[in-house]
């Protein structure tokens, strides 16, 4: 099975490009900026990656952009993940961005956006995969400042497809974003959002991503199965999930591979993504090789996760058909 996957044409929709950041790179950019690390290899550093819950992730994860400056820096971030991808078979990418993450730190928005919109560029003409942005707020912080960071990307916006949702979920629901999004939509953006896993008041986030924020697409949102109405509604829209097996293990114990059967007996658009790869130590195919072994997936279940991958994209109807021609 781990041929079949490998030579499937492959979608990835849930992909942080700073969980791509690899320990090589990490010490090639601290390198490139004088920054003193305390580690001596990469081995050194992913000893250091100890987590079993999300604040334990998170906090690595932050601490590890700090040698991300530079517009080539963002580049070479962009360009190492596409470069993975090709070698997977991933044809067509959308990767969310943390740009808080680096404006709070000083770097501006234009280094950042600038950085991956040329190694999107790049990938598509050199490696042949296809790619789009998507900018995702930092929900543990406040609300104005995501609305300042979505005032910022506007001169910026024929490189970002939409905007997502990310970081920590305690205490910070959907609901305090309403405007935020209400004016991403109004500007044209598409709308996702994470619905992590296992969170407090799970379900009622899902409904009010679904409800009063109105997303075009859910990143997790897993515990909808725990809620009739929640599935009937997903379904009603067509909505798709992006779930994230390792990323699932890690944080919560569980790659949730019986709800992932659930979703799809359900008829569910739901598909199979690497979150932050580089941390968790897997990229799309070794998630779907998770999913495959644990629920003995046939190759006509791997083929229909990566139909409803295509067909939840950001992209315009025409293209999408071509992708999901490669799969009949
Ligand atoms: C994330 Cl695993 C996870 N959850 C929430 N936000 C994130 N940002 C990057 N990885
Ligand atoms: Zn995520």
């Amino acid at each position: 099975m781990k041929d079949f996957i490998a030579g499937l044409p492959k979608c990835e929709l849930h992909l942080h490009i700073e969980g791509t950041l690899e320990p090589s790179l990490k010490l090639e950019l601290a390198e490139r900026h004088g920054i003193a690390l305390p580690y001596d290899g990469p081995d050194a550093i992913r000893a250091a990656y100890r987590f079993d819950s999300l604040p334990s992730f998170l906090r690595i994860y932050y601490e590890g952009m700090d040698v991300l400056r530079t517009e080539p820096d963002f580049y070479d971030l962009g360009t190492a993940y596409l470069r993975k991808a090709a070698d997977q078979n991933v044809r067509y990418a959308e990767i969310f961005f943390d740009p808080q993450a680096h404006t709070s730190r000083g770097v501006p928005f234009a280094t950042v956006i600038d950085g991956l919109h040329r190694a999107l560029l790049d990938g598509e003409r050199l490696l042949g995969v296809r790619s789009q942005l998507i900018m995702c707020f930092l929900r543990d912080r406040p609300a104005g400042e995501a609305m300042d960071t979505l005032l910022a990307s506007l001169p910026h916006q024929d490189r970002i497809a939409g905007v997502g949702l990310d970081s920590d979920e305690k205490g910070n629901p959907p609901a305090k974003f309403a405007a935020v999004f209400e004016r991403a939509r109004r500007e044209g953006y598409l709308l996702t959002m994470h619905c992590d896993v296992d969170q407090d008041d799970a379900t009622e986030h899902i409904r009010q991503a679904i409800h009063d924020i109105g997303v075009d697409r859910i990143d997790h949102g897993v515990n909808a199965l725990e809620d009739p109405a929640l599935i009937a509604a997903i379904k009603d829209r067509g909505l798709g999930l992006t779930v994230c097996p390792i990323s699932n293990g890690y944080v919560t114990g569980s790659t949730k591979s019986t709800q992932i059967r659930r979703m799809l007996d359900l008829g569910l658009r739901v598909t199979i993504n690497s979150d932050d790869p580089a941390y968790f130590m897997g990229y799309v195919a070794e998630n779907l090789a998770v999913v495959a072994d644990e629920l003995e997936l046939t190759k006509e279940d791997l083929v229909l996760l990566q139909r409803n991958a295509f067909e939840i994209t950001w992209l315009p109807r025409d293209v999408k058909d071509g992708y999901l021609a490669e799969l009949d």
